[in-house]
């Protein structure tokens, strides 16, 4: 007879293809048969009773402890941000290991393993951050990165410390090319934002609410459009983070239209939150800072639009983009004073919790997207994006053990979210009062129980940096090819 370290038994199982009711056994951390009414005993086993269990979360996008320029922290340290994922049901994130302007990536990669590797607690691989694009950069050190496991890059169109211009875009996609590595693009026109946010300081528009004025839907249209056209010109994928809005996912559907193999990610901040959530609240001129991240959240309406997109498959993949800093201190959205203007507000808001369960409940329970759907947007499309995948991102014998089992509350008796039943360090959530009908109930992690009922229990440390495989085997026979 079998002996496995885990059995979840009566698990009613949902990937991309499939849903079945069956046992899965677990050994050495990964899943060693899937079968009704498993033979075997194990050292641990739990009664799953027809609960829907999906693959643990993959969430190709957040920040922890990332150095940042402006004095201000992320609320989140590889501890805290990868506790909040796990007892929200993600089981793998990749953070971003950021060049700094003039210094060296790989020294980047080495600093974020240091605030990485004795913290996760559940498995983690990294994005890079290209910031200079110089030679060196694109020819020595992206290629060495490349073939060591970090296989993604991500490039921005805005933010002066960070953005590249077209001329260096072309070299970073023309690396990706020749390498087989993924090219994800934030795209956002920065010469339209700096002036768009001089005439609003000048005309003493300075409250967070005009931080939308500053970075309107045409600025995304706009980048979106450019990025596609240099993605088509070095023939190579790349993948636009954060579409916020409906003109952005006009210009992708247009794109896939022409064949272009262009993909996209959206996350919970462009379905539930608006530009009504920027607005001041007269007690507390800072209210709206909770929810300035970029590109900002849109109208009302816009919401619709993006569940509509989310729905046909237009969406490859949704991340939660976490990237907390503290509503109160000195060091968080107030670092540059309790009445600062929108511009200097650092970007981003917490949501690696709640990004499964958001999904869970809107999407799948309220009959917007189906649950195959559901795991292909939260695991396995970004497994496979970033070349996990199938050792993570899926339920199938041979890949790890990661899966979430769901609590699903009946209508009257919703979990109401609370920043305090959360498990990052961010002082606040813009979901608060929220009421949900799903949340994960147990969340395993390489075949650790880190999550069940209410109680986080790993260590410091548990989770394992995952090597990315390339997600694409480099192009071939193409014109281009002689040059690159
Ligand atoms: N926008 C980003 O591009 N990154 C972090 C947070 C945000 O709002
Ligand atoms: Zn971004
Ligand atoms: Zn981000």
């Amino acid at each position: 007879m079998q002996h496995y370290d885990l059995i979840l038994r009566n698990a009613d199982i949902a990937t991309v293809g499939d849903r079945y009711v069956a046992d899965i056994g677990v050994r050495d951390g990964r899943i060693s048969a899937i079968a009704q009414q498993l033979d075997g005993s194990a050292a641990r086993e739990i009664d799953a009773a027809g609960r829907l269990v999906t693959p643990g979360g993959v969430d190709g996008h957040c920040h922890f402890d990332q150095p940042t320029s402006d004095g201000s922290r992320f609320s989140d340290d590889f501890f805290t941000g990868t506790r909040s994922a796990a007892c929200g049901g993600t089981t793998t994130v990749l953070p971003f290991a950021a060049q700094q302007k003039g210094g060296s990536i790989q020294d980047a990669v080495d600093d974020y393993h240091r605030r990485a590797d004795d913290k996760a607690v559940i498995d983690y691989a990294f994005h890079l951050i290209v910031a200079d694009a110089t030679k060196d950069v694109t020819q020595r050190e992206l290629p060495a990165l490349i073939e060591k496991g970090y296989t993604s890059f991500k490039i921005y169109m805005t933010y002066e410390d960070l953005k590249l211009d077209d001329r260096q875009i072309i070299e970073v996609l023309a690396v990706a090319r020749r390498q087989g590595a993924m090219t994800m693009i934030h795209a956002e026109n920065s010469d339209c934002i700096a002036w768009l946010t001089e005439q609003l300081l000048d005309a003493g528009l300075t409250a967070p609410r005009h931080h939308g004025s500053s970075r309107p839907m045409a600025v995304e249209r706009e980048a979106t459009h450019r990025a596609i056209a240099l993605a088509e010109l070095i023939d190579t994928p790349i993948l636009i983070v954060h579409v916020s809005g409906r003109e952005a996912v006009e210009q992708i559907h247009w794109a896939r239209g022409r064949g272009l193999p262009i993909f996209a990610e959206t996350c919970p901040q462009y379905l539930f939150l608006s530009a009504e959530d920027l607005g001041i609240d007269p007690d507390d001129p800072m209210h709206g800072a909770r929810c300035i991240c970029s590109p900002p959240p849109r109208d009302k309406a816009n919401q619709q639009f993006i569940w509509n997109a989310l729905a046909s498959g237009l969406f490859t993949v949704f991340s939660s983009d976490h990237a907390p800093f503290d509503i109160h201190g000195a060091d968080g959205k107030r670092v540059a004073g309790d009445d600062a203007s929108f511009d200097r507000i650092p970007n981003g808001i917490p949501g690696v919790e709640t990004r499964m369960p958001l999904l869970m409940s809107e999407g799948v329970l309220a009959g917007r997207i189906d649950v195959h759907r559901f795991v292909e947007l939260t695991a396995t499309n970004p497994a496979r994006m970033y070349g996990l995948y199938p050792k993570k991102g899926t339920i199938a014998v041979g890949g790890d053990a990661d899966f979430v089992v769901w609590d699903v509350f009946e209508p009257g008796h919703e979990k109401v979210i609370a920043n305090d039943m959360l498990h990052h360090a961010a002082d606040y959530t813009p979901y608060e009062g929220m009421r949900l009908r799903a949340w994960p109930g147990i969340t395993v992690s390489r075949g650790r129980v880190v999550w069940r009922d209410g109680v986080f229990s790993a260590e410091p440390g548990s989770g394992q940096f995952q090597p990315c495989l390339r997600p694409r085997t480099p192009n071939a026979g193409s014109p281009l090819d002689k040059w690159l």
